[in-house]
């Protein structure tokens, strides 16, 4: 089994000079943590797994080099580079990755550019992408597409790879549904579903899972049970895997002689000073600003700190041709400036400023050298930064201040967390940091080295690619569910060769697929002359045992042979003879319910009730999902204990609460049919859980379908009502 990882850049960048092709390092979250648990791949004694990184290598290659660059990025990193021309990566990752999905996805609505070319080419490098991906795939390979630029992807490669385990993880938050719906229609709708072509989509916290659930719900329709998907066709799954780092890589880097000899040296230039390190890419969501400013309170409002603090600002360039990063560049230089220039002498500089790349032993130097780190981005996916400051923190001294809008902050909870949009808090918050007795300091290390020793990059990919493996597994026991071609064959010999056939048959989802109203979903041309044909199939009874009340059914299904029950086994309708109850029944405990289904429908805009003879529904398939299903709950609840003493029951089905009768079931109304005659071929269909009754009764060598693809008593699921209409077209051609 090959991982294919596949992100926008692979984790170098080309360069092409006079012919010749050389390779430079790429920096950003997903590379340091993808390529840390890539080389613990290689270095494990215990896996054999191989791995190759797709990815565009960072410039248009000419396409004569092209062959040399792939012999050589698969030979130094076990890349697969995608080619693409530099229009189309304009447009595409300066476009509408970075001005459109990148600042409204950490909100910044106003920062977000709605330009049609930008997500024209988005779309164009996704299926360039998807190209790409399917030339190399091999039987047996597992791929985890990474991040914001490929969104579309998974279900491009699920519609062309049906058989393929595809996980997906989001590096940055997934917004709420308020910011989210902002993208026009077409966009946000087909993100969602390129999205769940996964069979496994990843977040870093709780919250952006949540998100994603809440947006699924709501505009793709599609509801989760423990972040389980079910859609017409698939399952597939959304978890929260908060990334890690590679802790002992920082941890031992941090202890080698040449990092402590740049610590030593550089002590010595700041001697007498306490430090406070700032180390970003350069970026609004960042937050340097307004660290800026709060740096500056904190000089301000304590006099007795001047000369005695410095702060080291690192800014990594990055997103170079994009105007907001060259203003914001602009910014910070001014705001280093005034600040220098406002607290500044000629003995002391209090911000020291680099605007470049740190290769990773000087960087780690910082790290252990300085008292306080300060990362408080305005909005952060998860931020890897904060963790490796803490991780290379071997005498555990230090203190972190944490924005508490960096994802991290979920598991850092002993730093210093502070809201980035307040500067008095970051004033405030610098005060304790620098006056924290060592003791708490490494108190509060001590825990967080532990849960990121514990937690680190190489789990956080081992537990996601495991629970892709898991689901894949359950996937594949799952297909032996479905109907194949021989059993198919087998079925219709059985049927074929049977003297006396029954077949039951639910109605909504089995037959016709529901609607938003219970009155449009009345039965098509189609399916009323199939069941014309298969009920006068000669000696073959169809009962149609519906949740329907009897006049219903009798006006849409009266013209066909069929037989009927109604409301769930309370009327039946036999052999061409009237309308009869199976058993006497009373319905004056009606009048006490149905006042409380009526409350909750006027409290739930677009539900309503419906009174069958026997039953009263309470119906919500067309109200807002979440407002449902809080009011489901509490109507499940109040109706619990109102029918403690009536003899009832309460049956709650697909957008549906069912007050009826008990002792009646469609499995009973089932056995009343069959103790009548004898059958040599019974077989069943049904979508929901009343139809589990009916699976239930029915004898061994019964043949049941479930429709959908949930875990049911029947003996085999088929996908949607057509392939049931295609079942039966089969069985009486
Ligand atoms: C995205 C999400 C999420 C930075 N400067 C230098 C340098 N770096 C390395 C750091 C760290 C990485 O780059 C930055 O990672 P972050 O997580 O802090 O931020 P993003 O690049 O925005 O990453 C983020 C991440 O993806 C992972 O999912 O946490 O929320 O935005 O590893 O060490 N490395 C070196 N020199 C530098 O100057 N060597």
């Amino acid at each position: 089994m090959r991982l294919l990882i596949v992100s926008n850049r692979l984790p170098f960048s080309v360069e092409e000079n006079e012919g010749k092709i050389s390779f430079k390092e790429s920096t950003g979250g997903l590379v340091t943590g993808i390529s840390a648990y890539l080389d613990s791949l290689k270095n494990a004694s215990f896996t054999k797994q191989e791995h190759v990184w797709i990815g565009w290598p960072g410039n248009e290659i000419n396409p004569k080099l092209e062959n040399d660059l792939k012999k050589k990025a698969l030979a130094d990193f076990n890349a697969y580079p995608v080619n693409i021309d530099e229009k189309s990566m304009d447009c595409f990752y300066n476009g509408f990755c970075n001005k459109t999905i990148w600042p409204l996805f950490h909100c910044f609505p106003v920062y977000t550019a709605y330009n049609e070319t930008f997500w024209n080419y988005y779309k164009k490098v996704n299926e360039h992408f998807c190209e790409a991906i399917v030339k190399i795939v091999k039987p047996g390979d597992l791929i985890w597409v990474h991040d914001y630029h490929l969104m579309l992807l998974p279900k491009l490669l699920k519609e062309k790879l049906p058989d393929t385990p595809i996980g997906f993880f989001l590096h940055i938050p997934f917004p709420p549904i308020e910011i989210f719906r902002l993208l026009p229609k077409k966009w946000r709708v087909e993100i969602l579903e390129g999205l769940i072509g996964a069979d496994l989509l990843g977040f870093h916290t709780h919250d952006y899972t949540q998100n994603f659930l809440k947006c699924t719900l709501r505009l793709l329709g599609f509801d989760h049970n423990m972040g389980n998907i079910t859609t017409e066709n698939r399952i597939l799954k959304a978890d929260t895997f908060p990334m890690g780092i590679h802790f002992q890589k920082y941890h031992d880097t941090a202890s080698l002689p040449e990092v402590q000899e740049e610590k030593e040296k550089l002590r010595s230039t700041l001697t007498g000073l306490k430090t406070i390190l700032s180390v970003d890419r350069l970026d609004y969501t960042k937050g340097i600003l307004n660290r800026l400013e709060g740096y500056q309170l904190f000089l301000q409002n304590n006099p007795q700190w001047q000369k005695k603090v410095v702060m080291i600002l690192v800014v990594v360039p990055s997103r170079i041709g994009i105007d907001n990063y060259q203003k914001m560049k602009a910014a910070l230089d001014a705001y280093v400036g005034k600040i220098n220039g406002r607290f500044g002498s000629l003995d002391w500089t209090p911000i020291h400023y680099q605007y470049k790349y740190l290769p990773l032993k000087p960087l780690v130097a910082l790290y252990t050298t300085c008292d306080v780190a300060m990362i408080t981005p305005l909005r952060d996916g998860m931020n890897l930064v904060s963790k490796e400051y803490i991780a290379s923190l071997t005498d555990k001294t230090g203190v972190l201040i944490l924005s508490e809008m960096a994802g991290a902050a979920k598991e850092l909870g002993e730093a210093i967390v502070i809201n980035p949009n307040h500067k008095e808090e970051i004033a405030e918050a610098l005060k304790e940091a620098l006056e924290m007795p060592e003791e708490e300091q490494k108190r509060r290390n001590t825990i967080m080295q532990k849960r990121l020793q514990e937690y680190d990059v190489i789990r956080w990919a081992n537990d996601f690619t495991q629970e892709l493996t898991d689901i894949n597994e359950f996937k594949q026991k799952f297909n032996a569910r479905l109907l194949n071609s021989s059993d198919k064959k087998q079925l219709i010999k059985s049927f074929k060769d049977a003297d006396s056939r029954i077949i039951f048959m639910d109605y909504d989802g089995t037959l016709v697929p529901f609607a938003g109203l219970p009155e449009n979903a009345y039965p098509d041309e189609e399916i009323l002359q199939l069941l014309k044909s298969f009920s006068q199939y000669p000696g073959t009874k169809i009962v149609i045992v519906s949740g329907r009340d009897k006049q219903t059914l009798q006006n849409w299904l009266g013209n066909t042979s069929v037989d009927m029950v109604s409301e769930h086994g309370v009327w039946i309708k036999d052999s061409g003879s009237d309308w009869q109850l199976l058993k006497p029944l009373t319905s004056d405990w009606k009048l006490k319910i149905t006042p409380i289904l009526k409350t909750y429908s006027d409290r739930l805009p677009r539900s309503f009730v419906e009174e069958k003879e026997f039953s009263v529904v309470w119906h919500y398939r067309r109200s807002d999902p979440e407002l449902a299903s809080i009011r489901a709950k509490e109507l499940m609840d109040d109706l619990i204990s109102f029918t403690a003493n009536i003899d009832v029951q309460i049956l709650q089905g697909n957008k549906v609460i069912e007050i009826r009768n008990s002792g009646i079931n469609k499995g009973i109304a089932a056995n009343y049919f069959l103790s009548k005659n004898k059958y040599d071929f019974i077989m069943a269909f049904g979508d929901d859980w009343t139809d589990e009754d009916l699976f239930k009764s029915l004898p061994d060598n019964a043949h049941s379908f479930k429709v959908g693809i949930s875990p049911s008593h029947a003996k085999y699921n088929l996908k949607n009502y057509k392939e049931v209409r295609t079942l039966i077209e089969g069985l009486i051609k």
